[in-house]
């Protein structure tokens, strides 16, 4: 690789003196000598105009030709019409109508650029008209881009507001999305609906996301790894950080929020399709298949090497980490599930409350112990730990979740 670019390197160069060792000769004199003493004129001539026009020409078939290969080859995008939230498909025709404008656009301007340049191109007869300025023409370009830019911002500003407004009287459920290096806790609200206050200082023990256990709200609430959402039912979600900055995000709802440590943030959203019913789309079931097929092959290599093959992939819905937050970054992921409202609650009803979890930690244990050190999350590693000023920074601002 390393000697390709020195290579590409050495060989622009070349051009480079080249053409400039060229444009020396037409300073220096328009009346270039061929080596048997023969009169040649550099001046392009209405042949060369003629050839570089229709170049021209030539070059803007390739951009479209390219384009549309582009658009065949790689547009089929099947997450991309498979939105499984309320409020998805307006982001994604958002999405559509932007790209469709600067396709528009890129197609309309590179035409007029190149036809231009074709019927303007030097004629021996023809002069070049010098003007400053035109208004006409200056109004034209600055209004039209002026209202569609701005049709395009009102639309997006109105969807976010729909999107981002939840009405007090909404039947709706809350649920804490905790960010730490490098992972997810899930706080469900429990019975009474609203999140127990929250502090980093409090976190100890079971109580990973430092819930204040004196608050009456916080007793009933619940701690999970994995993000269950009833379908059908708008979520609002509360998140926090307890370290960087982190950014919740949920590529298939078509939702994104950043994590910041020291606030709460907020997006609602809701689910439209379950984990099951998503994976039984055709779309995603061909999509699985060709991930399994790659699998299977990497797997026939890794046995020969005396490895574990690599086991089949299902389809999940995912909650990412959005924002370059450390080392590994890469890994901040939960699984989302999303399931009958009946298969919600069940699964919900299963879960200990943070204070059944609480009362069990600190109940006497057969052996008195020494003072215990608070256990470290369970996915707490070297990287997980605060630095002193994080942590007076965060100790100064009350913290509290709704
Ligand atoms: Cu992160």
């Amino acid at each position: 690789m390393t000697s390709l670019l020195i290579f590409v390197i050495v060989a622009l160069l070349g051009i480079a003196i080249w053409q400039l060792t060229k444009i020396f000769d037409l300073t220096n004199s328009t009346k270039v000598y061929s080596e048997d003493g023969e009169y040649k004129s550099e001046v392009a001539t209405d042949k060369d105009n003629n050839i570089n026009g229709y170049l021209l020409f030539g070059f803007l078939a390739f951009i479209y030709i390219l384009t549309i290969y582009c658009c065949v080859k790689w547009g089929y995008m099947p997450l991309l019409d498979n939105a499984a939230s309320e409020h998805g498909k307006d982001v994604d025709n958002l999405m559509w109508i932007s790209l469709g404008l600067i396709l528009f656009v890129q197609a309309f301007t590179q035409f007029l650029l190149h036809y231009f340049s074709f019927v303007n191109r030097g004629r021996k007869d023809k002069k070049a008209l010098y003007f400053s300025d035109n208004d006409k023409l200056e109004m034209i370009w600055t209004i039209i881009p002026v209202i569609v830019l701005s049709g395009l911002i009102l639309y997006g500003l109105f969807t976010w507001n729909s999107i981002m407004n939840v009405k007090e009287d909404e039947d709706v459920i809350y649920v804490e999305v905790y960010a730490k290096q490098f992972g997810w806790d899930i706080r469900y609200s429990g019975d009474d609906n609203t999140l127990g206050k929250a502090n980093v200082r409090f976190i100890e023990g079971v109580n990973a996301t430092g819930v204040d256990m004196s608050d009456p709200n916080a007793q009933d609430d619940k701690l999970s790894k994995e993000l269950h959402l009833p379908v059908g039912k708008k979520v609002v979600f509360k998140m926090r950080s307890q370290d960087v900055l982190h950014s919740a995000y949920f590529p298939h709802f078509r939702a994104q929020m950043n994590c910041v440590p020291g606030m709460v943030t907020q997006f609602a959203m809701t689910p439209t399709i379950t984990t099951e019913e998503m994976r039984e789309r055709p779309e995603i079931v061909s999509k699985v298949n060709k991930i399994n097929k790659l699998r299977s092959e990497r797997s026939v290599d890794l046995v020969a090497k005396g490895e574990e093959a690599l086991s089949p992939y299902v389809f999940d819905y995912v909650l990412l980490c959005n924002k370059i937050c450390g080392r590994s970054h890469y890994n901040m992921q939960a699984k989302i599930v999303v399931q009958s409202e009946k298969e919600f609650k069940k699964w919900l009803n299963g879960l200990p409350t943070l204070g059944q979890q609480v009362a069990e930690e600190k109940a006497p244990k057969a052996e008195p112990a020494a003072e215990t050190p608070a256990a470290p999350a369970p996915d707490a590693g070297v990287e997980s730990k605060l630095d002193t000023n994080q942590m007076k920074a965060d100790s100064t601002k009350v913290v509290a979740a709704k």
